[in-house]
């Protein structure tokens, strides 16, 4: 099969157009990040449950099967800790405490990947949304975040292209949880 018949696709969590463009203000506000550093748009800003990759329509026809299944619950986080992977240039905005319905989520999507032949990172889940990419310098964090509690009641599967401007992102399809069906 041809790769460009593949899709880049990841799970992920995605969050209200009105906290999004809360962060980002907030963001806007407080930290210094210069150049090559690459703030995440407002629209593009998500938290990952599981990164699929170069996905072929059948293998993604089986996820969706299967993510159509789960019966997994709703719940409420606290978007209460920063941190910063240098090497990855990644600085994140996430939870410091993942409720167990998030990782039983995340852990029944990378266990759906890896039944559909896409293998995992042996890495534990580390729920994050990125607000800076390419930031690989040292520097200093805001000591708190305004700590935004935040509830998500369904989850989807987004396409992820990769363009000279930097990735498009497309969502595909999106489950309730808490109900074995679609929305
Ligand atoms: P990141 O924000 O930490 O880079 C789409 O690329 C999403 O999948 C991003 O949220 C990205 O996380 C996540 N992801 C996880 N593993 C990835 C990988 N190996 N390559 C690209 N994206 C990955």
């Amino acid at each position: 099969m041809p790769v460009s018949s593949t899709q880049r696709l990841f799970f992920t969590l995605t969050l209200q157009p009105t906290l999004a463009r809360n962060i980002v203000h907030w963001r806007n506000q407080t930290f210094d990040v210069q150049r090559p550093a690459r703030p995440t748009p407002a629209t593009q800003l998500h938290l990952t449950l599981a990164f699929l990759g170069d996905t072929r329509p059948a293998q993604r026809d089986s996820l969706c099967r299967i993510a159509e299944r789960l019966q997994n619950q709703p719940f409420s986080l606290t978007l209460d800790n920063l941190g910063h992977w240098p090497k990855a240039g990644i600085i994140w905005l996430g939870p410091r405490d993942s409720p167990r319905p998030l990782l039983a989520l995340a852990s029944a999507l990378r266990a759906a990947a890896v039944r559909c032949g896409l293998p995992q990172p042996a890495t534990p889940f580390s729920p994050h949304i990125t607000l800076f990419r390419r930031a690989h310098h040292p520097l200093i964090l805001p000591s708190q975040t305004p700590g935004w509690s935040v509830s998500f009641s369904h989850f989807s599967l987004y396409c992820s292209e990769l363009t000279p401007r930097g990735s498009r992102y497309t969502e595909l399809q999106r489950w309730s949880l808490g109900a074995p069906h679609a929305v």
